[in-house]
């Protein structure tokens, strides 16, 4: 069969895994270009033109025409296109709203704060992305901004997963993906670490949603693992001049 769209995408970016994932579960056959954040290629003139004037990714082009950013709306594409099957989209209006509940909750929350400390660790020290003020980076030297990650796994603990297995029901829906992709790019990085006595429901959880989506998950999470067991740093919050330095010395040999 032939692909019908292309997505750009980044493994370093958690919410391209989460939709690399989705299609790769679900088998969806696609093409798929990527665009190293590090180097500062979503920052290009030409980035913004030809592919995403919103200079991230993920984002997708259809054979229609049509450019498409913002995850939500992706997965919505996903969903209204049958690309992927009803399962993954529920028709039923409350189920898909809870989905999105989530996901909204998500961006402000365990997104941000996950992202805050990776960019924190890691990107802002590359020379092409640290000089722009773009995106999240003019959020993150705003130290208001710099949100405690442990409100969002409270939240996660106490409100999400009160009741039930998965975010938004007892069975995995796409919120678990993003979610959890936020989340590895820290655990992963070993930036952070879960701490199961306090966290319980949030590391069963973690755990049973890998097991749930792999192997596309750990094949999705590749890099993620291999440069978090190559910084064999203590794994705490604390981000040490040696983790940033160590980081950036492999990214720049890779
Ligand atoms: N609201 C957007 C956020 C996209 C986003 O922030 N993507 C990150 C990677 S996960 C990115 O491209 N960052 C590059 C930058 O901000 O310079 C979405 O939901 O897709």
């Amino acid at each position: 069969m032939s692909s019908s769209f292309k997505l750009f995408y980044d493994y370093f970016s958690p919410l391209s895994r989460s939709i690399i994932i989705l299609l790769e579960h679900n088998k969806v056959v696609y093409e798929k270009t990527s665009v190293a954040l590090r180097k500062g290629e979503h920052l290009s003139k030409e980035y913004g033109q030809n592919v995403n004037r919103h200079h991230k990714v993920p984002v997708i082009h259809d054979n229609d025409g049509l450019r498409l950013a913002e995850t939500v709306a992706i997965y919505h594409y996903l969903g209204r296109k049958g690309i992927i099957s009803e399962r993954w989209y529920p028709t039923d209006v409350k189920k898909l709203m809870k989905i999105d509940e989530f996901l909204q909750w998500n961006h402000n929350s365990l997104l941000l704060t996950t992202g805050s400390i990776f960019y924190e660790a890691w990107l802002k020290h590359f020379k092409d992305i640290s000089g722009t003020e773009h995106g999240m980076m003019k959020n993150v030297r705003d130290p208001t901004n710099f949100v405690d990650i442990h409100n969002s796994l409270n939240m996660l603990e106490n409100v999400w997963l009160e009741n039930k297995k998965f975010l938004v029901d007892d069975e995995p829906t796409y919120a678990e993906l993003i979610a959890s992709c936020a989340l590895m790019q820290v655990v992963g990085l070993r930036l952070f670490a879960i701490d199961n006595e306090k966290y319980p429901k949030v590391s069963r959880w973690l755990q049973d949603t890998k097991d749930y989506f792999n192997p596309e998950f750990d094949t999705a999470h590749q890099y993620i693992y291999k440069y978090g067991e190559r910084f064999n740093g203590p794994p705490k919050i604390g981000l040490t001049i040696r983790a940033v330095l160590f980081l950036r010395n492999l990214m720049n040999k890779s």
